[in-house]
C-alpha cells in the first residue's frame, strides 16, 4: 500500500474506535444523564392517572424507608443505598417515612431529635435530587389514629418542607399516611382542606392523601373527592397476605368513580408487616395496579428482623446491597421491578 493510503486507513481506523469508544460511557455516568426525573419531570394527575412531563400515564415503583425515627430505618437512608435502588433494583421513587406520634415520632420528641429527622428528610432529598429519582416525604400517622390530632404540627411541618423543597421537580409530598380507628373520611378531608393549601403556597407537586381505615377505603374517598385542588391523589395500602380479592375491588370501583389512586405502601406480608409471604396474591396485586398505571411503593429498606424487611437481618451494610444482602421479600420485590 501506498504511503497516504496507509495514512488513509489509519486514520479511518482512529477515527472509528474514537466513535466506539465514546458511546461507551462510565455506567454512572450514562444512568445520570438518563435518570428518572430527566427523562420525565414535574409529574402531575390527569384524570385518574399520574402523568410525567410530556402528559403521559407514568408508573413510580418505589421503595420506602421504615421510620426514620428509628435505627432500623434511619441508617439505611443515605445517597449509597438510594444509588443502589436507582441503579441495581429498579426503583425510581423513595418515600422517607418519618414517624409522627410512634416511638421518637416528630410530634411526640424533642428539638434536637426533630432537628435530626429533618436532617434525614434532608439526605434523602438531597440524594433523590442528585440521583434524578422522586422522592415522597411522608407524615406517617399510624399510633395517633386520625391526623387532626397532630394537625397543628402537620401545617407548621409541611410549611418547612414545601418552602425549602416544593419547586423540586422530583418531591411529593404525602399528608397522612394511615388515618384508622375512629378517623371518618369527613375528618380526613378537613385535614386535607387544611394542610393542602399551606403547601400550595409553594408548590404544585402531588399531594397524596390518605384514606380511612389505614388507607383501604379508596372506595369511600371516590364518594367525595376533595374539592378544587389540582394534582391529588389518593392511597390505598396493601400487605397481600392479608388483604386480597375485596380489597381489589375496592382500588377497581374507585378508579371507576374517576379517583386518582396510588399505592405508597405494600408488602407480601401480613398487615402486621410480619408472618407469612403471599407472592400469589402480591402479583395479583401488581398486575391490577399496571393494568390501571397505578405506581406503588414497597416497605420497607430495612434489615429489622420481619417479614416486610426487604433486607436481611444479618446485613450490616447501609448500602451497596448486593442479592445475598436481600431477604425473600426483597429478592421478589427486585425480581418485579427488574423484569
Ligand atoms: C410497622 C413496622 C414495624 C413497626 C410498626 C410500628 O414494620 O417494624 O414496629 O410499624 O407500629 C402499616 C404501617 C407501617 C407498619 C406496617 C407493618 O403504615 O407503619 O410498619 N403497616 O405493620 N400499615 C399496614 C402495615
Amino acid at each position: 500500500m501506498e504511503n497516504k493510503k496507509r495514512g488513509f486507513v489509519f486514520v479511518l481506523i482512529l477515527s472509528l474506535l474514537a466513535g466506539i469508544f465514546s458511546g461507551v460511557k462510565e455506567p454512572g455516568a450514562r444512568a445520570a444523564s438518563q435518570t428518572p426525573v430527566k427523562q420525565h419531570g414535574r409529574l402531575a394527575v390527569k384524570g385518574t392517572k399520574l402523568v410525567d412531563k410530556n402528559g403521559k400515564a407514568f408508573q413510580l415503583k418505589g421503595v420506602s424507608s421504615h421510620g426514620i425515627n428509628w435505627d432500623v430505618g434511619e441508617p439505611f437512608v443515605n445517597e449509597k443505598a438510594l444509588k443502589t435502588l436507582r441503579d441495581k433494583w429498579g426503583v425510581n421513587c423513595f418515600r422517607v417515612a418519618m414517624y409522627t406520634e410512634d416511638y421518637n415520632g416528630y410530634c411526640v420528641t424533642d428539638k434536637d431529635s426533630q432537628k435530626k429527622l429533618l436532617k434525614t428528610i434532608d439526605i434523602a432529598v438531597t440524594a433523590a435530587k442528585k440521583l434524578g429519582i422522586y422522592v415522597i416525604i411522608d407524615w406517617h400517622v399510624l399510633n395517633d389514629a386520625t391526623p387532626k390530632k397532630y394537625q397543628k404540627q402537620a401545617k407548621s411541618f409541611f410549611k418547612t418542607v414545601a418552602k425549602k423543597y416544593g419547586a423540586y421537580e422530583n418531591v411529593l409530598f404525602e399528608i397522612c399516611n394511615e388515618p384508622n380507628g375512629g378517623a371518618s373520611w369527613k375528618d380526613i378531608k378537613s385535614y386535607a382542606n387544611a394542610v393542602i393549601p399551606i403547601i400550595r403556597e409553594y408548590s404544585k407537586n402531588i399531594i397524596v392523601v390518605g384514606t380511612p381505615t389505614w388507607s383501604q377505603d379508596v372506595d369511600v374517598a371516590a364518594k367525595s373527592p376533595i374539592k378544587k385542588q389540582k394534582n391529588i391523589m389518593y392511597t390505598v395500602h396493601f400487605y397481600a397476605a392479608t388483604h386480597q380479592e375485596s380489597y381489589r375491588e375496592k382500588v377497581k370501583t374507585a378508579v371507576k368513580a374517576g379517583l386518582p389512586v396510588i399505592c405508597t405502601e405494600f408488602s407480601a406480608c401480613e398487615a402486621s408487616g410480619n408472618g407469612n409471604y403471599n407472592f400469589t396474591s402480591a402479583k395479583k396485586w401488581l398486575d391490577l395496579l399496571d393494568s390501571l398505571d397505578i405506581s406503588y411503593v414497597c416497605w420497607s429498606l430495612s434489615n429489622k428482623n420481619e417479614a416486610a424487611s426487604l433486607l436481611k437481618a444479618s446485613c450490616k451494610k447501609t448500602g451497596g446491597f448486593t442479592t445475598s444482602d436481600l431477604s425473600k421479600m426483597g429478592k421478589w420485590l427486585v425480581k418485579q421491578y427488574t423484569s
